[in-house]
């Protein structure tokens, strides 16, 4: 049995959901004694009880932009609380779920001061049946202790030292990857109803079949594999595939099976946006739970969950990623959940307007880099057509170790275990510019892609390499390499003249020595908004013009020969790091600002990319 499926919560006729978002109470532990708040118990009353200072804090958000003081830059707990009423009527008839969506990094969580779950790895759900903590009728507590620190076995890593200031000494948080590390409930916390007897978990795959039929593969799993709860029986699990209109495209009811086979005529492929007039094309796929009850003959509707699916046949080779046979060139980036004020908090107006930002770019594809996005932007994926490649929060891994390789594998696992059954995912990324050239990378990474490849549920798996192909122990266990490379920028900087060489001779590199398919999965300069130079100069936007448009020329070079798949700029848009010397602001490599709107460079992209579609 798997661990659990952990649905995204959606209504349905048996199964409520209610958001418990909104301001929330913050209280900080002192940096120097993280654990304070659990030694005197700060979950067994309201914070208020503790006599420290409370913050208003919104959630989802991070926290660390919200003050104006030094929360900012917090290392160690913080304790969030609020209070809820849980209605009368759930007791007993249903069972409550909380789930937080993101929570980063760790997490404790208490419901009325007692224990009611933990999670590790930020960026990715959990939850947890509180129906026996719960005060039905009444008002009830959840406290949730968070805490942002990395060390060597965390993923992504980092390392917590200590420094003298002039009040003293105090815990600073380093880590070498290029974002700022932004804490706090990043995503919603929701409760949510399920029927006693409930459907736990679901696994989707689709095909196209060589006779034009549309194929669907599921399986359920059943509040953990029983088929009975305090007696109650089940009897038959109906499955409708509905399309868009709402009409029945197939259905099958299962008695004491739970898995099975739908076969759609004449169906509505998933395609990518730009490839087909009608791109991210979704049916909805219904399951229902039928018990018998005491009288004779009656069934009773249990429990009901839909799923949008898409269908679609992903294959590769060692030349070609196909989609619908279709071989691919991704056009895209690497991008970050990042913005002012709410760091990396889930914001709709944000993913809405990213989303209508890549589609006027003309971009088919992104990177989660360098961890896993939001549930509610795998679904807008998914809707708009947009191909992801789906990354797990291994960014800059370093120091090779058991202890690191079990979270990682988990890592992968929580990931994959969230987002397989989304049409829009179409590689896993095990990795982002791991230290690979390393002796330990190799037995490390033959493990890990040994055991990812046993649950990748159909997609090929990639890294983001920034080793030398002669030196990179992990691409050779990949099924698409994906390299990163900063040419006229970290290396032979001003030198534009230089990027058609070096680009085009390293790809063929990858190639050779590996026979894979190969992208670049980052390339790109930091550019200052509104600065200007003729002749260009770095950092201005001109700069960046010159730089990409010395890339299409490689990339146009490359793209002749078929094991080219893909090109992504590094960055979508501008993005919060920690405070460098070489950082103003932030990273400035975005083609869109923070706020999002157009750096100069974007025309050029968005000419690009409208005639790859049209070409291919
Ligand atoms: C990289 C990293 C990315 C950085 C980027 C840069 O190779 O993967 O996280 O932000 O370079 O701009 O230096």
């Amino acid at each position: 049995t798997p661990s659990r499926g952990l649905l995204y919560p959606r209504e349905s006729a048996t199964r409520e959901v209610r958001s418990l978002n909104g301001m929330w109470r913050l209280v900080r532990s002192e940096a120097s004694d993280p654990f304070q708040g659990v030694r005197e118990k700060w979950y067994a009353n309201s914070l208020r009880l503790t006599g420290r200072d409370i913050l208003a804090m919104p959630v989802p958000a991070s926290y660390n932009d919200i003050t104006t003081d030094d929360l900012r830059d917090h290392v160690g707990t913080v304790w969030y609380e609020r209070t809820f009423f849980a209605p009368r009527l759930w007791e007993g008839t249903q069972r409550t779920w909380l789930r937080f969506d993101s929570v980063h990094y760790s997490a404790l969580v208490w419901i009325n001061g007692r224990n009611a779950t933990h999670h590790t790895i930020g960026h990715l759900p959990f939850e947890a049946d509180i129906s026996g903590l719960l005060n039905f009728g009444g008002e009830n507590r959840i406290t949730v202790m968070c805490d942002n620190r990395l060390g060597n076995r965390t993923i992504p890593q980092g390392s917590v030292y200590k420094v003298k200031t002039d009040n003293g000494s105090l815990p600073i948080q380093s880590y070498s990857f290029d974002f700022f590390n932004y804490a706090g409930i990043h995503r919603s916390v929701h409760l949510y109803t399920t029927p006693l007897l409930h459907i736990s978990d679901l696994q989707v795959s689709s095909q196209l079949t060589s006779e034009g039929m549309g194929r669907i593969e599921y399986r359920l799993w059943i509040d953990g594999s029983q088929d009975s709860y305090m007696g109650i029986r089940l009897s038959n699990v109906l499955v409708q595939l509905r399309d868009r209109d709402g009409q029945v495209a197939a259905q099958q009811i299962n008695k004491g099976i739970y898995h099975g086979t739908l076969l759609v005529p004449n169906p509505h492929p998933w395609w990518p946006y730009l490839m087909h007039p009608d791109p991210g094309y979704l049916y909805d796929l219904q399951f229902e739970l039928f018990v018998e009850t005491n009288e004779e003959e009656a069934e009773v509707m249990q429990d009901s969950y839909r799923l949008p699916v898409g269908i679609r046949n992903l294959n590769w080779n060692n030349e070609s990623l196909l989609l619908n046979g279709v071989p691919l060139y991704l056009r895209g980036f690497g991008r970050h959940e990042d913005a002012d004020i709410r760091g990396k908090g889930l914001d709709y107006a944000l993913l809405a307007r990213d989303f209508n930002l890549i589609k006027w770019i003309g971009a088919n594809a992104y990177r989660t880099s360098h961890y896993p996005y939001s549930e509610e932007s795998m679904q807008f994926a998914d809707e708009h057509g947009i191909m992801i490649i789906d990354e797990c929060p291994a960014v800059n891994i370093d120091i090779f170790e058991p202890e690191l390789l079990e979270n990682h594998m988990s890592s992968l696992e929580q990931l994959i275990h969230r987002d397989r059954n989304h049409p829009s995912v179409i590689a896993w990324s095990v990795a982002n510019e791991p230290r690979s050239f390393k002796p330990g990378a190799l037995k490390y990474f033959e493990s890990l892609v040994n055991y990812t490849r046993g649950i990748a549920h159909g997609r090929p798996l990639t890294a983001a390499i920034n080793a030398n192909p002669s030196a990179c122990h992990l691409a050779q266990f990949l099924d698409i390499v994906g390299f990163n490379r900063y040419n006229s920028w970290y290396q032979n900087t001003g030198r534009t003249d230089m990027i058609v060489n070096l680009l085009t001779d390293e790809a063929q590199k990858w190639r050779k020595t590996f026979g894979k398919p190969i992208i670049q999965f980052e390339y790109g300069g930091d550019t200052m908004e509104g600065m200007h130079s003729l002749p260009a100069f770095v950092w201005s936007e001109e700069y960046q013009v010159e730089l990409f448009s010395h890339h299409f020329i490689a990339f146009d070079k490359l793209r002749t020969q078929k094991w080219f798949i893909g090109e992504f700029v590094w960055n979508f848009a501008d993005f919060r790091t920690a405070q460098t010397i070489t950082r103003v602001g932030g990273n400035k490599k975005g083609v869109f600002t923070r706020n999002r709107q157009p750096k100069e460079v974007a025309f050029i992209l968005r000419r690009r990319y409208f005639a790859l579609a049209q070409e291919l």
